[in-house]
């Protein structure tokens, strides 16, 4: 069954997010668009919860169901909620095609309910030898975020 979700992120950067995924075992899209991002790197995760009652703080830390360290989105050792980076140009743009193995639509690792935040800084995927980087990062402020909600399918 697809299934199809949608987040619109609010903060110092806007944006709106969609996500697909056909069956449970499927990939996860993600696409959409974010804008007023300084440019280069900022790290984009999906965080454990759904509240933004203290802004995006409230969203706790990256969602991590099985326990592992802070990783890359393609590295087998990462949080379930870990998709890196997005990458804004000079207009301040951030252009998002994503597939992703890890977060799921259906079932116990499902993002839906949570929280997708965008970091000012680079996420160094676990690897920039900062006390922050196996668990955030370093990706810096909670720039913009949204709770990821189901939408038509
Ligand atoms: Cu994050
Ligand atoms: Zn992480």
């Amino acid at each position: 069954m697809t299934v199809k979700a949608v987040c619109v992120l609010q903060g110092d950067a806007k944006g709106t997010l969609f996500f697909e995924q056909s069956g449970e075992s499927d990939p996860v899209k993600v696409t959409g668009e974010v804008s007023g991002l300084k440019q280069g790197l900022h790290g984009f995760h999906i965080h454990e919860f759904g509240d933004n009652t203290n802004g995006c703080t409230s969203a706790g830390p990256h969602f991590n169901p099985l326990g592992k360290e802070h990783g890359g989105p393609t590295d087998d050792v990462r949080h379930v909620g870990d998709l890196g980076n997005v990458e804004a140009g000079a207009d301040g743009i951030a252009k998002i095609q994503i597939t992703d193995k890890f977060i799921n639509l259906h079932g116990v690792h499902n993002i839906i309910g949570r929280t997708l935040v965008v970091h000012a800084d680079p996420d160094d995927l676990g690897k920039g030898g900062h006390e922050l980087s196996k668990t955030t990062g370093n990706a810096g402020g909670r720039l913009a975020c949204g709770v990821i909600g189901i939408t038509k399918a």
